[in-house]
């Protein structure tokens, strides 16, 4: 069925009705002794449709409805990496194309409306249909057209579509692929966080980074040697200031999905372990505690997992090459408290030798949680030293005190001493420069040579900062003044700005 696509006029009723008039009768009420009979249809809504990395809401109706999804095909040039256009095809203004979400049961009337100005007829195959082609037939659409068709989603899952016009690989190279979640009955467990990740190779006629508009190159997408490896079709797409955000310990739920055409992929979140994977896009979890798992083109999986720790994490194709050299990465930035007892950062680098004592460092880091921080004075908390302390302490025990211990007493030889260090009676500026930036190298703190690597810990905020070193400067017999957030404000706009990381390992 086709009618003429105009871009003003909205979802047309007639349509709609016409549809629901011409489907079967069985198909749209329960009962009878039919044990496929689909279940009740009670009203009908617009489907949601979001671009990545968003996903449209959960849902949370009880029933199954009509539910009525326009897409738009639309042929744009946009970038594929710095200095680098490609002319994209896509479902929806961006590859990979909108996030469809419905619910088992649904019953779907599929507007495909291909915009006036597009040269190239095209149509879907949704791999969620039952069904000749997915509705590939049945949606094609010439441009300036809009095509109708409709099925009912029987099966949960996560599933990719696609266009299936010819010549169907150029039409998914050029990005035309997304994912429509089917959500069970019963739904989805809830988390805190979800995000739409879709993997796809870009084919150019110039080696990666070679600047331009770049024409798709058919031999090499034959002999599958793509220049590109990306997300979200761009290089950067998630990365930057483009980079995924969440907080420590909450659920985060990663929709990912393949659009190929031609490479698998070996999706993996750097310093994170699934704590379930919906493996192939299946309804259930069917597998725990995963490092790393496959998304083959025109695949799926949902990955679920809970970050224990503050920091930058990497998701890649852990076909290395892929990540580093061909744009296969994305970052995930975690923030939240540190959690020295899951991941303690570096303690210490020390020279070996056959001769150091084995395990005197972890087993003093081990008993220190354990003791109790009663020694630590309790100033008074009136004043501006006071008011400072019991935050200070608090970043102190969540960050300073892996290393330099409950009561700043250090690590004989290997981590100085807090507790009484001259080094803090020394320049504030400096003081406060040694907590952002780190410092290694020799050092003498109250007559003791030291010389180990202490981490910058620049992501604390200023006040954080002042907080903790005003607590140490005035506890374990320590006579410095307080440290306000100015001061490190003052230390920051001095100090070089911390070298971005480069490597992701990191
Ligand atoms: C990963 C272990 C580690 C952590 C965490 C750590 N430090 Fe350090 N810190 C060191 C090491 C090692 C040195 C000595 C560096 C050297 O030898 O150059 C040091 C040196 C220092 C010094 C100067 C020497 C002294 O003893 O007075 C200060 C001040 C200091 N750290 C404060 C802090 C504060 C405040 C925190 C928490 C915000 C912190 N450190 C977190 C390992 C650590
Ligand atoms: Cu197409």
């Amino acid at each position: 069925m086709k009618t003429p696509f105009k871009l003003k006029s909205g979802p047309s009723l007639g349509i709609a009705t016409l549809v629901l008039l011409t489907a079967p009768a069985a198909g749209l009420r329960a009962g009878e002794n039919d044990s496929t009979a689909a279940p009740e249809i009670i009203g009908a809504e617009n489907a949601v449709l979001t671009q990545a990395p968003n996903v449209p809401p959960p849902i949370t109706r009880r029933h199954a409805t009509k539910v009525i999804i326009n897409l738009e095909v639309r042929e744009v040039t946009r970038r594929l990496a710095d200095g680098v256009e490609y002319t994209f095809w896509t479902f929806g203004g961006s590859v990979p194309g909108s996030f469809i979400r419905i619910r088992e049961g649904d019953f779907v009337e599929f507007h495909l409306n291909n915009a006036p100005d597009s040269k190239m007829p095209h149509n879907i195959d949704l791999h969620a249909v039952s069904g000749p082609g997915g509705g590939a037939a049945a949606s094609f659409t010439a441009p300036g057209h809009s095509s109708v068709f409709s099925f009912q989603a029987l099966n949960p899952g996560l599933y990719v579509y696609h266009c299936a016009t010819a010549p169907v690989g150029m039409h998914i190279a050029n990005g035309m692929y997304g994912l429509i979640l089917v959500e069970p009955k019963e739904g989805l467990p809830p988390v805190d966080r979800e995000f739409y990740i879709m993997q796809g190779e870009f084919y150019t006629a110039g080696k990666y980074g070679e600047g331009g508009l770049q024409p798709f190159d058919m031999d090499k997408a034959v002999d599958e040697r793509p220049p590109y490896v990306v997300f979200n079709g761009a290089v950067g797409a998630l990365t930057d200031s483009n980079a995924l955000t969440a907080k420590v310990g909450e659920k985060i739920r990663f929709f990912v999905g393949n659009g190929g055409p031609n490479l698998m992929s070996s999706f993996h979140v750097i310093g994170n372990i699934f704590d379930a994977v919906y493996e192939d896009g299946g309804s259930a979890p069917n597998q725990h505690n995963v490092q790393t798992t496959l998304v083959p083109p025109g695949g799926a999986a949902i990955v679920e997992f809970q970050p224990k720790a503050p920091g930058d994490y990497a998701f890649v194709d852990h076909a290395i090459f892929r990540a580093f050299n061909q744009g296969a990465i994305g970052i995930l930035k975690v923030d939240g408290p540190a959690n020295p007892l899951v991941f303690s950062g570096k303690q210490s680098d020390s020279v070996f030798n056959s001769q150091n004592e084995p395990g005197l460092v972890a087993s003093q880091i081990l008993a220190a949680p354990l003791a109790e921080p009663s020694k630590v004075a309790s100033p008074d908390s009136k004043s501006v030293a006071g008011r400072q302390s019991e935050p200070g302490k608090q970043v102190y025990m969540q960050t300073c005190f892996v290393c330099h211990q409950s009561n700043g007493q250090g690590v004989p030889n290997q981590i100085p001493p807090l507790a009484g260090s001259d080094f803090l009676r020394r320049d504030k500026a400096e003081v406060i420069r040694t907590v952002i930036q780190g410092r290694s190298g020799e050092l003498t703190v109250s007559g003791k040579k030291y010389n180990g690597i202490m981490i910058p810990q620049g992501n604390l905020s200023d006040e954080q900062i002042a907080n903790v070193l005003t607590f140490v400067r005035g506890n374990w017999g320590n006579t410095g003044g307080v440290v306000t957030p100015e001061d490190v404000r003052n230390a920051r706009s001095q100090a070089p700005a911390l070298a971005a990381k480069s490597n992701p390992f990191e």
